[in-house]
């Protein structure tokens, strides 16, 4: 399969156009979806978009027990789905939540979300990957600049940029605990980073990424011709889109306040994952689904 977004095979980075549309259905058709024009136009804009109120305030209570009890049962456990933090024994993330816990898996394909979700992406979708990130008081760690399709596409074969991720807040994320920090208008360009990838570079990348990182001048390139930078902050049950393109990072957490995201990573059946355009093995079934892309729901029909 040509690839179409090369990266980390140059000596120097590169700034590309991106070759897809932000929004998978065509804007004629906006009053199909859930989300009002302006949200949909914002999305397009900026590559991300929050939403409040999705879920009531027992549901929301519902997912904080869930993953305070997945993240106790665990803390002693030793799984590659149970990532620690680089150099604390706190738990960073939990992957793969809604293969493992049906709980999760019912969030995962909540028709509320679904609605939205396959209007972006303009089809039926599977979920690519699913985690938990707890980013604890005191010890969370960074999250360095990235466009997770990057990565998904050099490391997991991704073929286009027909996915994204919602990240569902479950505690209050404010401006000082370490909120997810996003480029609006990056997601239109696609940054070639260099480096080659190392055989089973998730093992180090979920703690610490190195590779896929754009240079400072890519990211300060961005920044200038996007629109700046914006952080997502908000209370436990805000919803955060964004494009699987979309430049993100976060930083650590000194405070005392955890920042608990619950991510779910949807991708359209139509962009299925091929072959690592990195040559590597692929990564695993609890990292980049490749077994189980059944469509969630189904789009449109009353479930
Ligand atoms: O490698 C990945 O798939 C993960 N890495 C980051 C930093 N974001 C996306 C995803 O969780
Ligand atoms: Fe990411």
């Amino acid at each position: 399969m040509e690839d179409l977004y090369p990266s980390r095979v140059e000596s120097k980075p590169k700034i590309t156009e991106r070759k897809d549309p932000v929004i998978h259905t065509d804007r004629s058709k906006d009053h199909e979806s859930p989300l009002s024009k302006n949200q949909l136009n914002f999305y397009e804009k900026n590559g991300y978009l929050q939403l409040e109120n999705i879920f009531s305030d027992n549901e929301v209570a519902d997912m904080q027990k869930a993953i305070f009890e997945l993240k106790d049962s665990n803390r002693d456990v030793s799984s590659d789905k149970i990532i620690r933090e680089p150099d604390h024994d706190e738990i960073r993330s939990i992957f793969a939540v809604d293969q493992d816990d049906n709980y999760f898996k019912e969030i995962a394909q909540d028709q509320r979300l679904l609605d939205i979700v396959n209007h972006l992406l303009g089809s039926d979708v599977y979920i690519h990957q699913s985690r938990i990130n707890y980013k604890p008081g005191f010890a969370g760690k960074e999250f360095n600049w990235h466009s997770d399709f990057e990565t998904w596409h050099v490391e997991d074969g991704m073929p286009r940029m027909r996915a994204l991720s919602m990240s569902i807040a479950l505690s209050d994320n404010y401006t000082f605990n370490g909120p997810l920090m996003l480029v609006p208008g990056s997601q239109n360009y696609y940054v070639s980073c260099v480096g080659e990838t190392p055989e089973n570079h998730y093992k180090e990348s979920l703690k610490t990424q190195k590779f896929g990182v754009p240079d400072n001048n890519s990211l300060k390139w961005l920044v200038e011709n996007g629109g700046g930078l914006d952080v997502a902050t908000g209370k436990a049950g805000t919803i955060t889109l964004f494009e699987c393109n979309t430049m993100h990072a976060s930083t650590s957490n000194i405070t005392p306040y955890p920042r608990n995201n619950l991510f779910m990573v949807y991708n359209s059946v139509e962009n299925k994952l091929a072959e690592p355009f990195s040559g590597a093995s692929p990564r695993p079934e609890y990292i980049a689904v490749r077994n189980t892309t059944v469509p969630l729901g189904k789009k449109g029909t009353l479930t």
